[in-house]
């Protein structure tokens, strides 16, 4: 946690080279800017899977500023083209948190099966942990037997407490007695775990809407924060869970996981242009340390190598 630009573009180096290189293939060192080379730049971006939107935009920032003469030379383009990606980040994020943390704060993580969802628990327990955050989970997956003892092995691993019931109990009332355990135990946060079978799609909605309500029953304003967990192997495919998600429940924020495996990693950049939800986290491996706290500027410097 907390990777230097050099280890996270380590992590992310199936994107990096797909962009880097696709970069250097009609931008070489050295090259003179002219309307043709910024048409082909969109091309490589676009397939890049950084998406048309925001090559688009990426691409008509640059163009004004070639036009008025700001830029000819590639390294100059190449500035842009960064800084550009950067502020279509930066535009996704929402105020500061307040100072007045909720306490617990009580975060639900939703997605479709297989998506990493339990994984990023775990990663995102271990980082709380490490602030000195005390945390509590809530084994809400009770579809599957096995959803709960996975969880359960994460807790024990990363060493939180977790609430879970039996199989096949109400999802609803396991996050109801998390919360209510983090508040009499003092925890400071409380992460639900779900389900994700889409093939009952408008069930899944209505199990995950009821959680979301009876937490608050539980806490007011809880869960502050819901974020979607999307496989970022998956590319500009994955983004179409968003729309869906965020209007059953509303989102708060993304997760883009797998991105280890991936030269699709520029989906990022797509999804932000496109719903404006923030990424709050990335993940890059198995482990309970592959993962990160999302940096607009960290990640764009990772994937744009220059
Ligand atoms: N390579 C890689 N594998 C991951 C990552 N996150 C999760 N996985 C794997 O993806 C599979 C599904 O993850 P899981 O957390 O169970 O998904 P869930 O169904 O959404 O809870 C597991 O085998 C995980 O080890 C990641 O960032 N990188
Ligand atoms: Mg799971």
């Amino acid at each position: 946690m907390g990777f230097s630009i050099k280890a996270l573009r380590e992590k992310l180096s199936k994107t990096t080279n797909r962009i880097s290189t696709g970069i250097k293939s009609v931008l070489p060192k050295g090259a003179k800017i002219n309307d043709e080379l910024l048409d082909e730049l969109e091309e490589v971006l676009i397939t890049a899977d950084i998406g048309p939107e925001a090559a688009m935009r990426i691409i008509e920032d640059a163009r004004k500023e070639y036009h008025g003469g700001k830029i000819t030379r590639a390294e100059q383009l190449e500035e842009m083209i960064t800084s550009t990606a950067v502020k279509i980040l930066e535009d996704t994020f929402p105020p500061r948190e307040s100072v007045e943390r909720p306490n617990p704060m009580v975060i639900m993580m939703v997605g479709v099966n297989g998506t990493g969802k339990t994984t990023t628990i775990a990663k995102m327990s271990k980082y709380y942990k490490n602030q000195g955050r005390s945390v509590l989970l809530a084994a809400s997956d009770t579809f599957r037997a096995a959803a709960v003892e996975q969880l359960n092995l994460w807790a024990d691993r990363v060493g939180v407490d977790i609430v879970k019931h039996g199989q096949n109990s109400d999802p609803a009332a396991v996050a109801y007695d998390a919360v209510n355990a983090a508040k009499s135990r003092g925890r400071d946060v409380v992460i639900i775990d779900t389900a994700g079978r889409l093939h009952t799609k408008s069930n899944l909605m209505e199990e995950l809407k009821k959680i979301k309500r009876v937490a608050g029953k539980a806490f007011e304003g809880a869960p502050h924060e819901i974020l979607l967990v999307i496989d970022g192997t998956t590319g500009q495919n994955g983004l179409s869970q968003i729309k869906l998600f965020d209007e059953a429940v509303g989102l708060t924020g993304l997760v883009l996981t797998k991105m280890d495996g991936t030269a699709k990693g520029g989906v990022v950049l797509a999804a932000a242009t496109e719903y404006k939800i923030p990424v709050r986290y990335i993940g890059f491996g198995e482990t309970a340390e592959d993962f990160d706290l999302f940096d607009p500027e960290k990640f764009v410097k990772a994937i744009f190598r220059q």
